[in-house]
């Protein structure tokens, strides 16, 4: 006994990490931070989370708006709070992999949160002085991937330097290895650390900050982080408790139909039964939910179809 079905998929936060199609939302009434997330946790998913350029030039083009938002961005102020993060959006930094110069990294006063390179070794140094810096460009500008900027500057003018002028500060240890890059002495490269969390618990490292001192901390009293929208939308951090306009994110559900062809080894098992068909679809949602994925999954009953045991599968692309 063979029966055609079509399976159809609702699948939500799955699709996070290949596609990044969050969709903002400008809210334009005035809240406080607090205020702000709930509203959007309420309504939509949560604050706008921001993983990288391309999220930060759609969530900009999603208002027509010059003024200052918050965005899904929160500090917890405190030394043990910081993580350590790589500054090219997406690579992972992992505590297990590390290259620190023996008694590093040592924190001397306790303001050291970005990063410092000399003969592959690493230092963690306070990020307002000034050394030379290797930018990372994934276009291969000139012919060459790693680019030695032979004056000084601050680590995060170097980042801003490196994310106009090429990709990002050398970041991930491929780029580290690669022989141009292992020579560098006494030169930033991409890792930094701070006390910044997204509000949907994501650990996005991208930051935009349009001042040096937001960096690490954000100053004691302005833990909550704004987009600047009449500033290109650099961020800034503000105290909580301002009310500001605000943006939210959801994710679009993605539709996936699938066809299967079912049959029962055991004749007793009337694949007809609506019953039968309802508890195989539990079972379904219950395995994509152990795999921690979020689905809503429904049956559509569809004629018959004669010598086609095949299953047919097709996937809607992700948008641009
Ligand atoms: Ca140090």
């Amino acid at each position: 006994m063979q029966w055609s079905l079509f399976l159809f998929i609702l699948m939500g936060q799955s699709f996070f990490f290949t596609c990044h199609l969050y969709v903002y939302h400008f809210i334009g009434e005035n809240k406080t931070w607090d205020e702000a997330q709930k509203y959007c946790r309420e309504n939509y998913t949560d604050l706008a989370i921001v993983s990288n350029m391309t999220d930060m030039e759609r969530l900009r083009k999603s208002t027509e708006t010059l003024t200052e938002a918050w965005i899904g961005l929160h500090s917890y102020p405190g030394k043990d709070n910081r993580r350590w993060y790589w500054s090219l959006p997406g690579l992972k930094f992992n505590e297990n992999q590390t290259r620190w110069e023996s008694g590093e990294p040592n924190d001397n006063g306790g303001q050291e949160n970005c990063l410092l390179m000399n003969n592959q070794k690493w230092s963690d140094y306070p990020c307002g002085y000034k050394f030379r810096f290797i930018c990372y460009n994934e276009t291969k500008q000139f012919n060459k991937s790693f680019h030695l900027i032979n004056y000084t500057l601050t680590w995060p003018q170097a980042q801003r330097y490196c994310r106009e002028n090429h990709t990002d500060l050398v970041s991930g240890l491929d780029q580290l290895d690669d022989n141009s890059v292992k020579s560098g002495s006494y030169v930033w490269i991409g890792v930094f650390r701070d006390t910044w969390r997204w509000s949907d618990g994501r650990n996005f490292s991208f930051r935009n900050w349009e001042y040096v001192e937001d960096l690490v901390d954000g100053q004691s009293n302005k833990t909550c982080a704004t987009t600047m929208l009449n500033r290109a939308g650099k961020w800034s951090s503000a105290d909580c408790n301002e009310e500001k306009p605000f943006f939210c994110y959801d994710v679009p559900l993605r539709k996936h139909l699938v066809r299967l062809t079912l049959s029962a080894e055991n004749p007793s098992v009337n694949l007809k039964d609506p019953a039968v068909i309802n508890i195989m679809l539990k079972q379904l949602e219950k395995k994509f939910r152990d795999e921690g994925v979020s689905v809503k999954l429904s049956w559509r009953k569809l004629p018959e179809i004669q010598n086609n045991t095949k299953e047919a599968q097709r996937e809607e692309q992700c948008a641009p």
